[in-house]
């Protein structure tokens, strides 16, 4: 049978475009509760722990199963909840239209990269649309976000990664079988969305995510490098490999292709 040829990248966003959580998101959460009067404080490691939980909406509630479960119980707290999350989206937008977060190494050439040939872009996060548009306006390129031909993201589907419906409904979109596209993440989580659509995945670690299981993924790398910086290849086969260009990204599609 002839090999499929990639066709289609498709990213998450949080810890993979940007490193997001600690110092956008985290703080973002912080903002909102105390705007609410709310004495509540995730601090970088206490953040990492909830990060187990995927969504805002969702890892506030996960919070409060473990600091205060009687307020799961009172009327009016979803409600409650969707109002913190979405004073949380504002300080989050606001945070990041300000330049606040850069992109990681790499990401920036590779999409440039992949769009000069012709490859589809998308992005497959389970973070709230609002939140994607503003960063890849502000720290990608301020038409970038039609650079991406499908945008899945937030509640549009309603079981979040690890779950793999972010994935399927991207490929769906798409129009593509999941042969024709890698994905790229950065998490646990993210990693058995992305597989469990049966897409092959180059992971990317973060200082959160650095000590995750990732068995499954194609490559892992520290980031995906520049041609004067190169990235550090954690696990898998990155021949000569000194970045994440178009080469690279081939030749880890075929090999995932023949397993
Ligand atoms: C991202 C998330 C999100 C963000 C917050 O996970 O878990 O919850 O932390 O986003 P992934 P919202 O990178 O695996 O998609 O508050 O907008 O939900
Ligand atoms: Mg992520």
């Amino acid at each position: 049978m002839p090999a499929i040829p990639l066709q289609a990248l498709i990213f998450d966003v949080d810890g993979t475009l940007a490193d997001t959580e600690r110092d956008g998101h985290r703080i973002a959460f912080n903002d909102a509760f105390r705007e609410a009067g709310l004495d509540w404080r995730w601090d970088v490691p206490l953040y990492g722990e909830l990060l187990a939980v995927t969504g805002g909406k969702e890892r506030i509630r996960h919070y409060l199963q473990g600091a205060h479960p009687s307020l799961l119980m009172e009327p009016g707290i979803d409600a409650r909840i969707a109002a913190l999350h979405q004073a949380k989206t504002r300080h989050y937008v606001e945070l990041v239209s300000r330049g606040g977060l850069p992109l990681r190494p790499g990401v920036a050439r590779l999409i440039q990269e992949a769009r000069a040939n012709g490859l589809r872009l998308a992005i497959a996060t389970t973070t709230t649309p609002e939140n994607v548009s503003v960063l890849l306006k502000h720290s990608l390129a301020p038409d970038a976000v039609d650079w991406f031909e499908v945008i899945g993201a937030g509640d549009i589907v309603p079981a979040k990664k690890p779950a793999p419906d972010i994935y399927r409904w991207v490929l769906d979109q798409l129009g593509l079988p999941p042969e024709a596209c890698l994905a790229f993440e950065d998490s646990d989580n993210g990693l058995r969305a992305s597989r469990g659509a049966g897409l092959a995945t180059i992971v990317t670690v973060n200082d959160y995510t650095v000590d995750h299981d990732f068995t499954g993924a194609t490559v892992v790398l520290s980031d995906l490098g520049e041609p004067t910086q190169p990235f550090r290849c954690l696990s898998g086969d990155a021949g000569s490999a000194v970045c994440a260009d178009l080469r690279a990204l081939r030749h880890w599609h075929s090999t995932a292709r023949g397993r």
